[in-house]
């Protein structure tokens, strides 16, 4: 990696060291009252699924009670986890999304 440099040997290399970030996994929960055609709308509006995806990834979750939307860094997964949860609230729907250390 490029990035990881030391210079060993080369006088004329500045020493650069970035670092990746750590990637989060979206998590949607099941609940009882949340409309099926909900979650799978939000599916598609906030994580960019098409209509197979989406039903998919929320049959998922209505069956095995969690499931995830996808992989993010921290602050793009923060960003989906507070549109579908202001989403949700604006639409009187307790569905809810978290997110985890992936
Ligand atoms: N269990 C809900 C129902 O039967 C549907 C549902 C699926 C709700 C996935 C939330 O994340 C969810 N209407």
């Amino acid at each position: 990696d490029s990035d990881d440099d030391t210079g060993a040997g080369l006088a004329t290399r500045t020493l650069t060291r970035t670092k990746k970030p750590s990637p989060y996994k979206v998590l949607m929960l099941n609940d009882d009252y949340t409309p099926m055609e909900f979650v799978v709308l939000c599916l598609q509006r906030f994580f960019r699924m098409g209509m197979e995806d989406a039903t998919r990834v929320m049959l998922h979750v209505h069956q095995r009670g969690v499931g995830v939307c996808g992989i993010f860094s921290y602050e793009v997964a923060e960003t989906k986890v507070s549109q579908v949860t202001d989403f949700a609230r604006e639409n009187q729907h307790p569905l809810q999304c978290t997110l985890e250390k992936a």
